[in-house]
């Protein structure tokens, strides 16, 4: 049997800061870190607003943590990407820079940026080696988070040459499951469908409408596969590279429409509008670095969507 490999970190006893708990992220990072006996430090938007610098160094000169997850971001599918630019580009450009800088003030000994398998160029050789990042041009729907991820993976490799910080960056693929977002719009794929599909059951209404073609592939990470992902990393890696986080296989948007109709027990058609955008054709990522150091997903699309509709009926998630 291989070895286990040697933990480069050791969370255990550390003040481990996860920024943006109350995401779908943030939210799997504390229960995974529960699971291994540690109660992370959050703060609500009242006690520190990640978008302001002064208020985020006030926050870590307080509170002073070792570790920081930096989760908190501003997301949304493909819609709410293209409708709102600025957003996207600024919340996310300032949340990266103020934390990866009041962590480096004030002596944080680990770092995790997480941002998202969209920085990598629109025809990007697949499956995306960690190599293909800055190769091309970006897919237009989401260049302004696309960019803003991209400058978090070059603030982490910065602040490594210039102070060796031990700082890392972690590209999870498309994630869905509980505490997801569910707006009828502006959400991802996974929770508008799920949404769709249950209420069109409920109205008994003849066919769901998927946005686009059906055609573009997507590779869904189940949120706390993620979670244990990030921890894993933070673990066991150091290094310049970011690392990509997957499950090394990829559905049609037709085929995953299918499996949500299936799940939600509603018997009616699909009907693709082609009018709406496709974004990327395909982003599937080549998760051999992960796998080398010894994680990988382990809930299968079936299991995870299951999940992500239970929780749906149970109440979770946001904009119900
Ligand atoms: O999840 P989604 O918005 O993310 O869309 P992206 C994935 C695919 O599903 C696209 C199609 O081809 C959509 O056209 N789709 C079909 C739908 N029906 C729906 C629906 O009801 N809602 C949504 N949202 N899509 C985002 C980026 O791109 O991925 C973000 O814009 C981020 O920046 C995120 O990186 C992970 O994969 O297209």
């Amino acid at each position: 049997m291989a070895e286990p490999l040697r933990k480069l970190f050791d969370l255990t006893n550390r003040s481990v800061y996860v920024a943006g708990h109350r995401g779908m992220v943030g939210a799997a990072i504390c229960r995974a870190l529960a699971d291994r006996g540690i109660r992370p430090l959050v703060a609500t938007r009242a006690e520190v607003d990640l978008e302001r610098q002064d208020a985020t160094e006030a926050f870590f000169r307080r509170r002073r943590p070792q570790v920081v997850i930096l989760a908190a971001a501003h997301v949304g599918g493909i819609k709410a990407n293209n409708d709102f630019p600025r957003d996207f580009l600024y919340k996310n450009l300032m949340i990266a820079a103020n934390v990866i800088e009041a962590a480096q003030r004030n002596g944080v000994l680990k770092l995790a940026f997480l941002g998202s398998s969209c920085i990598y160029p629109k025809f990007a050789k697949q499956p995306i080696t960690e190599d293909e990042l800055l190769t091309g041009a970006l897919e237009p729907t989401n260049e302004w988070y696309a960019i803003a991820k991209i400058t978090g993976i070059k603030l982490v490799q910065a602040y490594r040459r210039q102070y060796d910080a031990d700082m890392i960056a972690l590209m999870p693929s498309n994630l869905y499951g509980p505490g997801d977002n569910y707006h009828p719009e502006h959400s991802h794929v996974v929770a508008g469908l799920i949404r769709r599909f249950h209420e069109a059951k409920l109205s008994g209404a003849p066919s769901v409408t998927i946005w686009g073609t059906g055609t573009p592939r997507r590779e869904f990470l189940y949120v706390d596969d993620c979670a244990e992902g990030v921890l894993h990393a933070l673990e066991h890696y150091t290094g310049e590279s970011h690392l990509n986080l997957g499950t090394g296989t990829d559905v049609t948007i037709a085929d995953l429409a299918r499996l949500i109709r299936t799940i939600t027990e509603y018997e009616g058609e699909l009907e693709f509008d082609h009018a709406r955008p496709d974004g990327t054709p395909r982003k599937l990522l080549d998760v051999s670095r992960m796998r080398d150091l010894g994680w990988k997903a382990t809930t299968t699309l079936e299991a995870g969507l299951a999940k992500a509709y239970a929780d749906f009926l149970k109440g979770g998630g946001r904009n119900r």
